[in-house]
């Protein structure tokens, strides 16, 4: 299908911001538990069920400081017509929420996509990482098993299982060596999706997703950070910017794609697992070069190792390497083959990585400016 343009990916977010969905038209409104509804994927498939006119409700924690600014815009309608998220307290530690929100909603459709997700902090917190991100998918299982046993369950599996991967490029049979205690937890939550539904006959899918980005991508996720850095620096507002690892690869796609792939695998007449990629990767030294070119700052590298350094174009130190960023088992290699996806989810990528780029430097760069006023 044809490759949109980046402003066309925006103009779908903007216009989805203020989507005012009919509610009477359809007699029975499909419904829609999000758990991690407050993430990036969360606020973006939120949107995108909404303008398929689902009723969505949204699993959040109880936090001390609001973290539903991705969504505060789905939550009133000012116009006073159409769809709104509705909100419940859970957390995937507690199995007793997720019974009684999954009671109360009757879904039809779960999309699993909370997680302690940073993979870094899952060495520093390994235990609680096992519990929610692994052990909070069998929880939220059980209460579905237990309370709504027709709904189709969406895992937000990750190519994070593939880890020091036995092939290139990754599809659905590559084996997994994961590389992370977050890794690790995924892989335990893939394999208990699996056996829901093999032993209950559950629709549970995995859709196996490469890294995807976006302007609503977590600020310390590498893409988010180097794009958020880089437009302080357009905005005199920091002068470097401080990474780890410039030359792992990462298959990079746009989340607002990515979410489209979950509700479509959940529309199949047979569960099954997929690998959702674009099939071309990129270091993160590569990122850094497309986004400070297309900012009018282009890098020259010197150095090696840890004494890396990028300069700008009046030799200023634009990065610099931290020690502190690597992780003690790195990925180093991922690129996906989304063929089954193409061929039986009609599903393709929209947003190439060049535009994927833009996207975020075009965005952090206003952001950054507005903070100066
Ligand atoms: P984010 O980190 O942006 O969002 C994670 C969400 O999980 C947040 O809403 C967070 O809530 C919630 N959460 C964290 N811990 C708990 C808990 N104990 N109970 C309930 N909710 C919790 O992740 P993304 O949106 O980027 O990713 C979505 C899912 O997809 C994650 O599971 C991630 O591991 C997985 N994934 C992501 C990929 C990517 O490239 N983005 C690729 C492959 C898989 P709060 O706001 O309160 O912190
Ligand atoms: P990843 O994403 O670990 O792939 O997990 P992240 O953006 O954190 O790292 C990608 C690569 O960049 C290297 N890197 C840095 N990473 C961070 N965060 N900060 C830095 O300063 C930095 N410098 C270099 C990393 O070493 C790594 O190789 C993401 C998460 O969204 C997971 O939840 C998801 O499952 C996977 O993507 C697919």
């Amino acid at each position: 299908s044809p490759k949109s343009s980046a402003p066309l990916a925006l103009q779908f977010y903007f216009m989805s911001q203020t989507a005012n969905v009919k509610t009477t038209s359809q007699p029975r409104k499909k419904k829609a538990l999000i758990t991690g509804i407050t993430g990036q994927d969360g606020a973006y498939l939120a949107e995108f069920l909404l303008q398929k006119n689902y009723e969505v409700w949204g699993m959040h924690r109880r936090v001390s400081s609001p973290t539903t600014q991705r969504i505060d815009h789905l939550l009133s309608d000012q116009s006073g017509a159409g769809n709104q998220v509705r909100l419940e307290y859970g957390d995937l530690s507690d199995a007793s929420s997720l019974s009684r929100i999954i009671d109360k909603v009757h879904p039809s459709e779960v999309y699993n996509l909370a997680a302690q997700s940073d993979v870094k902090a899952s060495f520093d917190l390994p235990e609680y990482t096992g519990d929610v991100t692994g052990l909070g998918t069998l929880r939220l299982l059980e209460a579905i098993r237990n309370f709504a046993p027709n709904a189709r369950f969406y895992q937000a599996s990750s190519s994070e299982l593939f880890g020091l991967a036995k092939e290139t490029p990754q599809t659905e049979t590559t084996p997994f060596h994961p590389r992370s205690p977050y890794g690790v937890a995924k892989s335990y939550a893939f394999q208990i999706t699996q056996n829901y539904r093999e032993s209950y006959g559950m629709f549970a899918v995995n859709g196996i997703l490469f890294n995807h980005e976006s302007p609503r991508r977590g600020e310390k996720f590498v893409t988010r950070k180097i794009t958020r850095g880089l437009g302080r620096i357009l905005a005199g507002t920091q002068e470097s910017l401080s990474l780890g690892n410039l030359d792992a690869k990462r298959d990079w796609g746009f989340a607002g794609d990515y979410v489209d792939a979950m509700w479509r695998m959940l529309q199949t007449d047979d569960p099954e697992d997929y690998v959702i990629a674009t099939g071309a990767t990129h270091t993160v030294r590569d990122f850094c070069n497309v986004a400070f070119t297309y900012a009018g700052l282009p890098i020259t590298w010197k150095g090696t190792g840890v004494e890396e350094t990028g300069y700008g174009p009046e030799g200023q130190v634009l990065i610099r390497i931290n020690p502190e960023y690597f992780r003690p088992s790195e990925v180093d290699l991922l690129l996906g083959d989304a063929t089954k996806a193409k061929k039986e989810l009609d599903w393709t990528p929209q947003v190439s990585f060049q535009e994927l780029v833009e996207m975020m430097v075009d965005h952090d760069r206003e952001l950054a400016i507005s903070e100066t006023k």
